[in-house]
């Protein structure tokens, strides 16, 4: 029998994401997959992305919420990749069928404005470094089967990024108060959920910190101009072919995603 490795694991998720064909979690096979062998794996997908040609264009926060947090079993949320291929052109509608069984959450957006180095990195000095804030969905795409993973096969997985769309109104985020922005995501025009700013960490710039405190572990800082997804405000909801879901702010605008 083949033994797993970081090059293995980072075939198999390629391969799962390339051909839409889920997969059984990697920990069911490599049951000793910890959480930094598993980072290893994240940044080799990446690798073999960059060598088809996709550039990072910033970091995300997964596991944010406390509800997620509680069925996960962990404390701190992880950092997974964005890329080129993922941002999904303004009122383009997100193919289902191009994905295996995406889900769409509303997220608070940073863009930013100066380079964001850890460790030591407090909410405070992480807000300092966003140039411009505003509203998004992300749509996540997990390659394993029923979203059904242990720690480590999220990692690994990227966790579970796909694709994510940015709303069009940016604002300073000096002047709003992010941990009480209000956020509801409805579906075809019926609110389904709600939820604040407070939902991702106690508010958005600790997941920004936390983000650049955990990367530094691994020596990357967080560059001008990276988007940062802060975390998934409330659960997420299936993408289904026909159905509009719009997260609505406050003071952030909306952002609505058609899915076809
Ligand atoms: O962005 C996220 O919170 C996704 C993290 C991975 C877990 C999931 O697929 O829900
Ligand atoms: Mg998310």
């Amino acid at each position: 029998m083949t033994e797993w490795n970081v090059d293995r694991a980072a075939v198999a998720l390629r391969r799962a994401e390339d051909h839409r064909a889920d997969r059984g979690p990697i920990t069911a096979e490599w049951p000793d997959l910890d959480l930094e062998t598993a980072y290893r794996v994240q940044d080799e997908v990446l690798r073999r992305k960059a060598a088809e040609g996709r550039r990072v264009v910033g970091v995300k926060l997964g596991l944010t919420s406390a509800p997620k947090q509680e069925r996960m079993g962990i404390d701190s949320p992880l950092t997974a990749w964005l890329t080129d291929d993922m941002p999904l052109p303004p009122g383009a509608p997100l193919r289902v069928d191009g994905l295996i069984h995406p889900r769409v959450e509303p997220e608070i957006v940073f863009v930013m404005g100066e380079r964001l180095a850890g460790p030591g990195v407090t909410a405070a000095s992480a807000l300092a470094a966003v140039a411009r804030v505003g509203a998004g969905l992300e749509v996540i795409d997990s390659r394993y089967t029923d979203f059904k993973f242990a720690l480590p096969d999220v990692v690994a997985d990227n966790a579970s990024s796909a694709r994510y769309l940015v709303g069009d109104l940016w604002r300073d985020p000096a002047e709003l108060d992010l941990a009480a922005e209000p956020c509801r995501l409805d579906i075809d025009g019926e609110e389904v959920d709600s939820a604040t700013g407070a939902a991702v960490q106690g508010h958005p710039a600790e997941a920004l910190a936390l983000a650049a405190n955990t990367l530094a572990r691994r020596g990357i800082a967080i560059e001008p101009g990276w988007i940062v997804l802060t975390g998934g405000l409330t659960d997420a909801v299936f993408a289904v072919p026909g159905r509009t879901i719009t997260a609505a702010f406050a003071n952030l605008g909306e952002v609505t995603l058609h899915c076809r």
